[in-house]
Formats: structure tokens, sequence, C-alpha cells
């Protein structure tokens, strides 16, 4: 299949990175500084495992750019880069939660999710062992099980997962549209890492995810694994997903619950 030489480095790259964070988790992690807010916090961990994903990148394809949550942007000449969170949900890594991933896309154009084209994400979860993988015309898998998204429902029958930002104000912002969600809805879950809110979605394993400022590597790789699983993966209106918005599900129930969500303010 087209892109199975980045998809094949992605996953390698994936799982090793997988590796080290687990075993600095196993060590023991502490907070090594706080960033856009005070609960917005880096641990050494998620450092070192950038470095270990940038450096792996760069040996096998040093034309490429990257784009990392801790190290920042480096253009490339190749007209592709990488958009890694080496370590999403780093909350949840901190307080021993084993529900956060390492999540590793390789684009096309500007390193903007509003223009560029997704060709091969990996994202995996060192504490399952789980590693979901899709390349642009694909398919999406589990492992090496495809996975499709689950068949739609109607909103009142809808498990549907959402996160919040880490800034005081728009978090409360949020919990009022959530509030008002919920008693429309089956049930709510907040699991706290976008990349495998958006593969659950991929999977089935909920039926639909929204989120508001998420930052590009938290949604470039689980966006295309929600997408080649049969998501309709969107931001509001027309828009592509970005900062501004993110919304995967079955295409009836998008439509249904943008309309929902529009109306609740979100
Ligand atoms: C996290 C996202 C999560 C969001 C958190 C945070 P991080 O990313 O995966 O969906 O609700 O606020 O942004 O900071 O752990 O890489």
């Amino acid at each position: 299949m087209p892109h199975d030489d980045l998809l094949d480095l992605a996953r390698r790259v994936a799982l090793e990175a997988g590796a080290l964070a687990k075993r600095r988790r196993d060590e023991g992690v502490e907070v090594a500084a706080s960033k856009s807010s005070p609960v917005d916090i880096v641990t050494e961990a998620d450092r070192e495992t950038e470095r270990l994903i940038r450096d792996a990148l760069a040996a096998a394809r040093p034309a490429d750019g990257f784009f990392g949550e801790e190290s920042g942007a480096e253009a490339g000449t190749s007209g592709l880069t990488w958009v890694v969170d080496p370590i999403d949900g780093t909350v949840n890594f901190l307080y021993g939660i084993p529900h956060y991933a390492v999540s590793i896309a390789v684009v096309e154009g500007e390193p903007d999710p509003l223009t560029w084209r997704a060709l091969a994400a990996a994202v995996v979860n060192p504490a399952s062992g789980e590693l979901f993988t899709a390349t642009a015309g694909g398919g999406a898998f589990l492992g090496s099980e495809p996975v499709r998204v689950a068949p739609a429902v109607d909103l009142s029958q809808a498990l549907v997962s959402t996160g919040f930002a880490y800034d005081s104000g728009e978090r409360g912002r949020q919990g009022s549209v959530v509030s008002q969600l919920l008693p429309l809805v089956r049930d709510i879950r907040r699991m706290g890492t976008a990349s495998l809110d958006l593969c659950f979605v991929a999977c089935g394993r909920t039926n639909a995810y929204y989120e508001r400022t998420l930052s590009p590597w938290d949604h470039a790789a689980g966006a295309l694994i929600a997408r080649e699983a049969g998501a309709t993966v969107k931001g509001l209106g027309d828009a592509a997903p970005s900062r501004d918005f993110i919304l995967a599900a079955h295409p009836e129930l998008a439509a249904r619950l943008e309309r929902e969500l529009v109306r609740l303010g979100v």
C-alpha cells in the first residue's frame, strides 16, 4: 500500500519511544516544568522521549521536517513533516494512570492542521501495548486487525468523549457546555488523551469525541486513524480540525452532534 515505508518508520519509532516512556514511568515521574498554566506540565520523560523520536526520524529521513510538542518545529526540504506528541496524556502519565500515548504522524504540505494532508500515523499506549495505525487510503488498524467506526446511533444512545483546556477560564466554559450535553447523550467520558480518544472512535469504543483548544500534535495521528476507520473528522462548519474545534464520529452522528454542540455554545 502507498506510504507503507512511512508507516513502518512511524510504527518502529513509536514502539521504541513507548518502551522508553514506560521505563521512565516505572522508575517514577516528577514534574520538570509548567507551560501555559500551573497544571500544563512537562516531565523529563516527555523531553527525553521526544529527543529519541526526533533523532530516529532525522537519521532515517534527514530531509523531512519536524514539529514536536516539546522541542518545536524545524522545516525540511522533502515536503513532509513529522508531527509528534512524545507523551500525549501527560497528566495521566504523571499520576500513573495507564492511559497515555506516543503519537506520531507524517503530513505533506505546510505543517498547519488547516491545510496539511496526513499520510501515515501511529499511536501506541505503552501501558496497554495497544498500537493503532493508519495510512491515507490504506485503512486503520489496531495491531494487525482492521478497525471501523461504530454504526450510527441516535444522539441519546451516543457515548461521547471530550476533554478540557489547561486554562481554568476556558475549562469553566467547556464545563458549562458538557453539563448541558450530558442529559442528551448516553454518557460522557473524559479520558485525558486526545490521540487515544480519536483511536477509540476509530475502533468503536466510543461513538464520538469532540474537544476545543487541542494542539496540532494532539490530533495529527489520531485524526487520520479515525478518518481511515470511516469516521467524519472535522472542525466547525467546513473547517478542518484545529485548535478551534475537532469532532470525530460516524458521519450521521457527527452532523447531529455538531448541531447540538453549536446550539449549546461550544
Ligand atoms: C492533552 C490532550 C487532552 C486534553 C488535555 C491535554 P497533553 O494533551 O491529549 O485531550 O484534554 O487538556 O491537552 O498536554 O497531555 O499532550
